[in-house]
């Protein structure tokens, strides 16, 4: 079991962007946090700090050791055991310049707080028990969310969904195991041979609920990493009009000069909950000069990283040397044929082909058809309703495959009547694995490794 050596301390952090804001943020959090207080904190009304009930917010002025004022500040205060880290804790809000912050931090260092390492307030709620592992992981989802949907995924993990889930797998697998005790030390009382059956059942049941939470893993990564699209084609065929019209905003140049886009532009789009990274990219033609090679280059490199690829061409013109060569040199399967121009097309055409869609940039009609097909690809044509909880954590799906793959092995052996014994040693194994998820049984380097993905003050 995990072993933190550094509860002693109390630790201090700014717990604000860097940068100038409205408010900054230090946050204290430890034994040590009201004799800090009552050190540096000068109130308008003479209660000290350490008489300051819970939940409470005090007025007042942070002082340097000669008595010199840093900044006005508002201090709240959440004692142990209801705490963020079920410790005491204390935020002061100060003025968000770098300096007011910097200046209140070093003077609760001064008077015997250590800086916080990465995570080391959420790593401090986990080892007291408040949250979980997964939990623990979540608090970074939830602050790295980059659409709503990935916000509300994470925020279901963080409010113990997925622990719950887990939790109740395990106890399931726990009663199989007494069952198995009690088959191999009474077989006698197993007369029927019925409770072998149940038992076996109960292990196929619980695998499933592992599938049904594995087959969630495609979305939950797409949801929390996203997804690159990039935009290509030959000049003036409307490629940068397409990412101003999938964002709404005039973000890239476009004129009628063909060569107007030199160098890749990234934006990030979100596309039915989905973070979507569109990528525009020079046309590609036989370039005249450096600048242009330079630019073909830069466009063919982003191609090479694609999840997508939106190949634009343009309808209104006949099909040329330059898009066939194109069509042909990209070889990225998820390819979308993106007939642009829509509007200088009398007939019209229907948005009916595989991977074809008819658009036009100026006017957006046939947009929601190519959302909804990259939507398609980027999720494997699995649709998911943001609703349900998701795996989004490749430590949780790897935990989880080991966990099916053993449970597969203990149904195997079950149903070949071989000794539960086997069945047993690998249902041990899938509740390990349930329990390295939920931070009940895990590695020193694992906890390690994930608090060390905070940043500090988190
Ligand atoms: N009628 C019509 N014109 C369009 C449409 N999309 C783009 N255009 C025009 O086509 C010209 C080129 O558009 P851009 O978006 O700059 O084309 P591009 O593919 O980014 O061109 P480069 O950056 O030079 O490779 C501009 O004059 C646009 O107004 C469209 O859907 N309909
Ligand atoms: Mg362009």
């Amino acid at each position: 079991m995990y072993q933190y050596k550094g509860f002693e301390d109390t630790i201090a952090a700014i717990i604000t962007p860097s940068g100038t804001g409205g408010v900054g943020v230090v946050r204290l959090s430890g034994a040590d946090t009201f004799m800090i207080l009552q050190r540096i904190f000068t109130g308008k009304n003479s209660m000290q700090p350490s008489l300051w009930p819970t939940f409470t917010v005090h007025h007042g002025w942070i002082k340097t050791l000669k008595g010199d004022v840093i900044d006005e500040v508002l201090v709240s205060i959440m004692r142990a055991p209801k705490s963020y880290t079920c410790e005491d804790v204390a935020e002061i809000s100060c003025h968000g310049g770098p300096a007011a912050v910097r200046a209140v931090l070093a003077v609760c260092l001064e008077q015997g707080a250590r800086l916080a390492h990465p995570g080391e307030f959420t790593k401090r709620a986990f080892l007291h028990g408040r949250i979980d592992l997964a939990q623990a992981e979540a608090v970074l989802d939830v602050i790295s969310a980059k659409t709503d949907a990935a916000l509300r995924a994470s925020e279901r993990q963080l409010k113990g969904e997925l622990s719950i889930e887990l939790e109740a797998l395990r106890a399931v697998l726990l009663q199989v195991l007494s069952g198995i005790e009690a088959v191999l030390n009474f077989p006698e009382d197993d007369t029927d041979a019925g409770q072998g059956e149940k038992l076996r059942l109960d292990i196929v049941a619980a695998r499933l609920r592992l599938t049904g939470l594995l087959a969630t893993a495609k979305s939950g990564r797409i949801l929390k990493e996203g997804i690159k699209v990039v935009i290509c084609g030959k000049p003036n065929v409307g490629k940068s009009s397409l990412l101003n019209a999938f964002l709404r905003a005039p973000r890239a140049i476009v004129t009628d000069v063909a060569g107007t886009t030199r160098d890749v532009l990234e934006e990030l789009a979100n596309i039915d909950g989905i973070p979507i990274t569109l990528v525009d990219t020079a046309g590609i033609l036989v370039p005249r000069d450096k600048v242009e090679e330079e630019a073909v280059r830069r466009s063919r490199a982003s191609l090479e990283s694609a999840d997508i690829v939106l190949l634009v061409l343009d309808q209104s013109l006949s099909l040329d040397d330059v898009d066939r060569s194109l069509i042909a040199e990209i070889k990225n399967p998820h390819t979308i044929f993106v007939w642009n121009k829509a509007d200088l097309v009398a007939a019209g055409h229907e948005n009916s082909g595989r991977s074809s869609v008819y658009v036009s940039a100026m006017t957006r009609q046939g947009l929601d058809e190519l959302k909804a097909m990259m939507v398609q690809i980027a999720l494997d044509g699995q649709g998911f309703d943001g609703r349900g909880l998701v795996i989004n954590d490749m430590r949780h799906v790897e935990a989880l495959c080991r966990a099916e793959h053993a449970l597969a092995r203990a149904e195997t052996t079950a149903a070949d009547h071989q000794s539960f014994e086997f069945s047993a040693e690998d249902i041990k194994i899938a509740v390990n694995e349930l329990d390295a998820i939920t931070g009940r049984n895990v590695d020193d380097d694992v906890v390690e490794q994930i608090f060390s993905k905070f940043c500090i003050g988190k």
